[in-house]
Parts: structure tokens; sequence; C-alpha cells
């Protein structure tokens, strides 16, 4: 989106209205207090049924999601919601939750949370623990700002540079969103469940359908794994997991595992279909790990990658254009980005905005172009504060995850209007 869209009165009133909205919850905060209260008001009858699908508004909605996706925010791809990169330009440093992505493995449960339960057992805890959602509101809490990425986001690019797709969701790279999560480090729940030195693995297992099940080294559960109840300031949205999901900084979406009903601690490791033939890759050039029923290596951290805040095949006027973008790295901070408008032979820096540039979560980054008439595959490439730098082609996995290769991303530059008429 170009600022001359904010000429158009209907675009200038959604684009201000959704950021003061956002500015308002994130300003007022919500007390735990109140969120008690709202809580009571809000507790309905059934314990988990799904969410009725509103007969009203059918071109927004989609089966399996009680969120609205307008096709200006989304494209639907299947059970899930990608995000549209063009959205971002004029937004700030936050993915409002209205926007933020979806990946559903099976349609978004109702979960009652007066009736909802976390326990916390298994071989590697002595003290095993039952919790309701009040009793999670009142053990001590952060908030971070984070980011949640799609293994698969990027997907589709793999059928560029092989000629062949990658077995699922063609992600381009809509597939992220940053937002402030609040919770409870998933240390002081296990912690009160009287985690054994000899545990091995942390299991949150979903409530949903497919009753999904991601183990994680107990390593990485006691560092920064949250069970979050709050996403920008608002409870978790029923798509995004409520009443309470796991978000795991720095990996693969997959281990932030949403509608947690119970937590398994395990002196021995844990193998389910989401660490042996889902999440981890399969190829000629990853070896699973020797003596594992895994099919190949584990999923976990993302990689270093970039987005253009434009549509795919972007018209702009020649002349002076503020191209804007974001970088991100799973595993720190992003410490340069350049740009190529011709192919990779020369690179500009972009500007990164240094006070928006948060590990695990993204840095925003411009350049200012005085973009002559033509076609052009414009090209962004980061590095982030460990060195590491998004190469030219990323190793082929049959599942298609961790495309972190540049992108290129094709824009039209018009000609000048012809003053004289
Ligand atoms: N229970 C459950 N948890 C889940 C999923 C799911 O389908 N079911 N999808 C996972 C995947 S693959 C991703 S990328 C993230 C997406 O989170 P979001 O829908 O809140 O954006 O949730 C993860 N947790
Ligand atoms: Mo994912």
């Amino acid at each position: 989106m170009n600022r001359e869209d904010f000429l158009n009165e209907a675009t200038y009133s959604r684009a201000s209205a959704d950021e003061y909205l956002w500015w308002q919850t994130k300003t007022l905060g919500i007390s735990r207090r109140r969120l008690i209260q709202l809580m009571a008001g809000t507790v309905g009858s059934s314990a988990i049924a799904l969410w009725p699908q509103a007969a009203t508004s059918a071109s927004t909605k989609v089966e399996g999601i009680v969120k609205n996706a307008p096709p200006e925010f989304f494209f639907q791809k299947g059970s899930n919601l990608e995000m549209k990169w063009e959205q971002m330009y004029n937004r700030g440093y936050i993915v409002p939750n209205e926007l933020f992505f979806v990946r559903n493995n099976s349609p978004t449960p109702q979960i009652n949370a007066s009736r909802w339960r976390l326990t916390v057992k298994g071989t590697g805890v002595t003290n095993p623990q039952t919790f309701t959602y009040d009793d999670l509101l009142k053990l001590p809490s952060s908030s971070v700002i984070k980011a949640l990425e799609c293994a698969g986001n990027g997907r589709s690019f793999f059928k560029l540079s092989y000629g062949k797709e990658a077995d699922g969701t063609q992600w381009q790279l809509g597939g992220i969103g940053v937002a402030e999560w609040t919770g409870v480090p998933l240390r002081e729940l296990l912690e009160r469940a009287g985690i054994k030195k000899t545990a091995k693995d942390v299991m949150p297992i979903s409530l949903d359908k497919k009753k999904l099940a991601r183990p994680m080294p107990v390593e990485k559960a006691l560092s920064d794994a949250i069970l979050v109840y709050g996403m920008n300031g608002e409870f978790l949205p029923p798509d995004h997991g409520y009443p309470a999901r796991v978000l795991v900084p720095g990996w693969a979406g997959i281990a932030s595992v949403k509608w947690v009903g119970a937590i398994e601690v395990s002196e021995t490791p844990l193998w389910t279909e989401w660490n042996t033939t889902e999440y981890v890759l399969i190829g000629a050039d990853y070896k699973p790990p020797s003596g594992s029923p895994a099919k190949g290596e584990m999923v976990t951290s993302q990689k270093v990658k970039s987005a253009f805040e434009l549509p795919f095949n972007a018209t702009l006027k020649s002349g002076k254009q503020l191209l804007r973008g974001r970088s991100w790295s799973g595993q720190g901070k992003i410490a340069k980005v350049e740009l190529s408008f011709d192919a990779g032979k020369t690179w500009q820096l972009a500007r990164i905005q240094p006070e928006l540039n948060l590990p695990q979560a993204w840095a925003m980054w411009d350049y200012e172009w005085e973009a002559p008439p033509g076609d052009y595959q414009l090209m962004a490439r980061a590095t982030d504060d460990r060195g590491v730098q998004q190469p030219l082609k990323t190793q082929w996995n049959d599942k298609g995850y961790l495309y972190w290769g540049i992108v290129q991303h094709r824009v039209t530059v018009t000609e000048p209007l012809n003053q004289k008429l």
C-alpha cells in the first residue's frame, strides 16, 4: 500500500481505527483482576465444541476458523490463512491479532476456560499438577515480543529453485507474525510439578481433534518457553490457542502448540508423528538421527529471511518510492539488510531502524528508491548478528521446510504519464 492510498478515506479510516484499537489495549493493558472479571462474563455451557460458523458475511468466513478472513488481509490456503505482506506497510512493529496468520491442522475448538485444566505429568516429574485457568493467571507472568513462524513459510519458492513443488501448503512469505505474548514461563509450571534432573523431553498436548503433541528438549522448555494466555494485550483469540498455548521463541511454529491441555514430561525421549514423519528434514542433504524412529533431522530453529511489504507482481510509479520490508532470524537480531535491483550484481544497504530490531522477532527496514520504469526482480538479503546470511538457494527437503533463500520479488515500474495532453 502506498501513502497515496490514504487519500482514500475508507482505507485511511480502516488503517487508523485498527492502529488506534491496538494502542488503546496496549496502553491501558488489562489487569489480571479485570481478566478474571471478563472471564466470569464469558463462560458458556459446553466444555469443548466447534465454534459455530456465522452464517452472515460468508465471504469473509473460512470453515474451521473463528475470525474474519477478509481477502485484503489474507490468502486462504486450505484450512490456513496467510498474511498479505502489503498490509504491513504503514503499520507498526506488531501484527494486530486480526491480521495474524493462522495455521490450523484441525478446526479451531471452542474451549470453556472455566472448565479447562492443565495437567503436568509424566515420568519426568515427582509431583504431577493440575492447574485451573485462574491458577494460571495468578502465577508469575512474563511478556515478550517474539515472532511466530511456520516451518513451511516460503515453501512455494522451492518450486522456483527446483522446478518441483515440495509437499504441503504453498506459503509465500506470510506464514509469520510478531506479537506481544503474555503468559507463564514453562519453568514455573515444571518446577511446581517437581521436574527431575533426569527429565529429557517436554511435550505439550493439544485438546483439539488432532491431539497434536510435539516434544522439545527440557533445556529449551526451561530456558524461554512460555504458556501463553494473552496476545497483544487481549485474551488469546480462539484461532491462536485460547485459553492457552505454548510459545517456543525462535523455533518453528509447530513447537508452539495451541489449545494445550496437558504437558507430559518424560525421562525417556518421546516420539510422535510430529517429530518423526512431520516437521523433519528429509532429503539427500540431511541425515536422520541414527537409532531414532525419525525419518529426518528435526526442525527446530528458524532461519534468516526477508520480505518486502509489497504484493507480489506489484506495480509502482516511476520516481521516488519508499520501499519497506522486514527481516528476521530465529537465532538473534538482524545485523544488515541489502537490496539488489539488478539480479544480485550490486547490493545497496537498507536502513534498519535500530529501535525496531528485536531478537527472534524482526527488523523493520526501508530504502528510498529512485525507480526507473521497467520490470524488476527485487531482492532483499539479510544477515543476522551471528553473521549468517541468506543464500541464493536453499537445500531441498521433501516437505519443504525452512526455505530461507533470497526471494525474487517481481515489480513493474510504470512510465510517467505524458504531461502533454
Ligand atoms: N493444536 C495445534 N497447535 C498448533 C497447530 C495446530 O494445527 N494445532 N499448528 C502449529 C503450526 S504448524 C503453527 S505454524 C502455529 C501457528 O500458530 P497460529 O495459528 O497462532 O498463527 O501453531 C502450531 N500449533
Ligand atoms: Mo507451521
